[in-house]
């Protein structure tokens, strides 16, 4: 059965990110998830996550429906990534959409739609209102 591989800060756990992780696991029979480092996250995003690394890759790993976890140290390493874990399908919400399909050489690529109106900004700014 396919192994399937996506990426993702997954910094302060939401649905969105719990829907995206189940439907890619329903695309085969084992999860594994990239967690981009704190260093990444500051290049992408342009500010340290709430939650450090090993924080991020001790809750995902706690799912019951992901089955491996590794650091993501780079936007650019991804061939080596799904080579490395011998992924059969690459998994990304749809904001990814396009961005990965020369990736397509090495394994399937299959974009989702994102979960609308959730985002760890969106929580970090409703916590920021509510506090
Ligand atoms: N996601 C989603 N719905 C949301 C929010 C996020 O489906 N409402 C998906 C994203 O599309 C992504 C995954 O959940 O596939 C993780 O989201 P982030 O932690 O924001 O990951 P991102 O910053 O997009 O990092 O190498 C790729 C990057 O590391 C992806």
């Amino acid at each position: 059965m396919n192994r399937i591989i996506t990426f993702g800060t997954y910094d302060v756990l939401h649905i969105g990110h719990i829907k995206l992780l189940k439907r890619a696991k329903s695309l085969g029979s084992h999860l594994i998830v990239g967690v981009s480092s704190d260093e990444l996250n500051r290049d992408k995003k342009g500010r340290e996550p709430i939650y450090p690394l090993k924080s991020r890759l001790e809750i995902i790993s706690s799912l019951k429906f992901v089955d491996e976890v590794f650091v993501e140290d780079s936007l650019d390493l991804k061939a080596e990534y799904i080579t490395s874990h011998n992924a059969d399908i690459l998994v990304m919400g749809d904001d990814w959409e396009g961005r990965f399909d020369h990736l397509k050489k090495y394994c399937d690529v299959v974009y989702l739609p994102r979960t609308p109106s959730i985002s760890t900004t969106e929580v970090i700014e409703i916590i920021k209102e509510k506090a």
